[in-house]
């Protein structure tokens, strides 16, 4: 019989890689969807398997991290072996304007999720995985960031993660549940949210090359974060729930750079030198020279970055550096995607979209939204 995986937040960027990972290793994979409006399973389109033919092994079910009933329900249906809890209401600046709904689907979401599985006896069967974040060491306390780090949430996304961290230490020490948490560092890939730094740096500049857009509104390009790659980090979820314990682990690179840095190597790929003046809220980059033909809609002079206060978050985390030194003792974990390879694999992915709009465009057809937002 296949091992059965229930994954929330399927749709997100870590569900969609972690879903590939799952279906690959032969699980029989089980998503939760919410309702929306308009199609949101871009990024599992490609897994998706004709319910009709014989044996499918991908399974998606309506439900919402809000809602007890329909998460039990699912449980009780699907009886996983793994649960993975990747969905949350993920963007940190967005939490600040949405805190208590964040509260609500971050926080007990997980506490919804842990009671189905002790409500319905299944401690002994299900193991648990809590996608926890570096957010939770927020004013960091020592550095580089290990599992023994006192926290210190600095957004309500942080503290509502904070509640879900400690909710799944709580009911693995009362009820004996194999549930564990990943205290996962920033990572990216394509697939990423178009409104987190690093995708709306790839896709706002591949867009400027292209012209679509004029310019890059940001916020603090001093912010240091350690970044890796989706794919990796995925990797990691599942192995800690191999493990004969449970246990929380730290995932992160150990390196780390500025969001400024991030902007000159995303535009490098390009073939853009950028040129940073001012300083402040004053701080623009301009093109400073242009290689090969990736940006022909630019000429060395442009201004492709401003900055825009409203980015700037009420309370912000100004550097995180993680330490996955126990992951790799015990288990085995290293990081395979390079920085560099990743921002690559990013800016190259973001300008085909971009020359498609592009040509889209020429032709009177589709037109991309701009880099706006978060
Ligand atoms: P995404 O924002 O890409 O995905 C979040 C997922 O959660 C989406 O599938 C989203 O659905 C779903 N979701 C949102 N609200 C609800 C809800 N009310 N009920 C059910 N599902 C909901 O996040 P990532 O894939 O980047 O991250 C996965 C998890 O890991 C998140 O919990 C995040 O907080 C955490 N994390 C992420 C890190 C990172 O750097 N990426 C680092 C550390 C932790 P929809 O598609 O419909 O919006
Ligand atoms: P973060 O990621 O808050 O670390 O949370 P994000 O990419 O949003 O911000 C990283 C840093 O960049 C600064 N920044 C900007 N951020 C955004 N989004 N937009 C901007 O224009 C901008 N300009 C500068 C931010 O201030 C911040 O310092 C991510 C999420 O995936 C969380 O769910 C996860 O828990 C943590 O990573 C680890």
């Amino acid at each position: 019989m296949a091992r059965k995986a229930l994954i929330t937040g399927v749709t997100g960027q870590d569900g969609s890689y972690l879903a590939e990972f799952l279906l690959e290793k032969g699980y029989e994979v089980h998503g939760i969807k919410r309702r929306a409006s308009s199609f949101n399973t871009q990024r599992v389109d490609h897994i998706f398997q004709d319910p009709h033919e014989a044996e499918p092994r991908f399974f998606l079910h309506y439900g919402d991290l809000t809602d007890s009933s329909a998460l039990t329900r699912i449980i009780a249906e699907t009886r996983p072996d793994e649960v993975y809890n990747l969905g949350a209401q993920s963007h940190v600046a967005v939490s600040f304007e949405a805190p208590e709904y964040t509260a609500d689907v971050d926080a007990l979401g997980a506490l919804r999720l842990l009671e189905a599985i002790r409500f319905l006896g299944l401690e002994g069967k299900t193991r648990y995985y809590q996608a926890s974040s570096s957010e939770l060491y927020g004013l960091v306390r020592e550095t580089p960031q290990r599992e023994t780090t006192p926290f210190h949430p600095r957004s309500p996304y942080a503290v509502a993660k904070l509640y879900a961290y400690w909710i799944t230490v709580n009911y693995r020490e009362a009820y004996g549940l194999f549930a564990c948490n990943g205290i996962l560092f920033n990572h990216e890939s394509p697939r990423r949210g178009e409104t987190f730094v690093t995708r709306k740096i790839t896709r706002g500049l591949a867009n400027i090359a292209q012209g679509l857009e004029d310019c890059l509104y940001m916020g603090n390009l001093d912010a240091l974060r350690d970044w890796g790659h989706a794919r990796d980090y995925v990797r990691m979820q599942w192995l800690m729930l191999q493990c004969d314990r449970p246990d929380d682990y730290v995932i992160a690179t150990g390196e780390q750079h500025s969001v400024r840095q991030f902007l000159i190597w995303a535009a490098a790929e390009m073939g853009i030198a950028l040129e940073f003046r001012g300083k402040g809220v004053d701080e623009i980059a301009l093109v400073a020279g242009i290689t090969g033909d990736k940006a022909p809609a630019l000429k060395p002079g442009d201004v492709v970055m401003r900055i825009d206060p409203k980015y700037f978050r009420p309370a912000e985390v100004a550097a995180l550096l993680g330490d996955a030194g126990k992951a790799h003792r015990e288990l085995g974990w290293t990081p395979t995607t390079s920085l560099p390879e990743m921002i690559s694999e990013m800016a190259a992915e973001d300008l085909k979209i971009a020359r498609r709009h592009a040509l889209l465009r020429r032709h009177g057809l589709g037109m991309p939204a701009a880099s706006e937002g978060k």
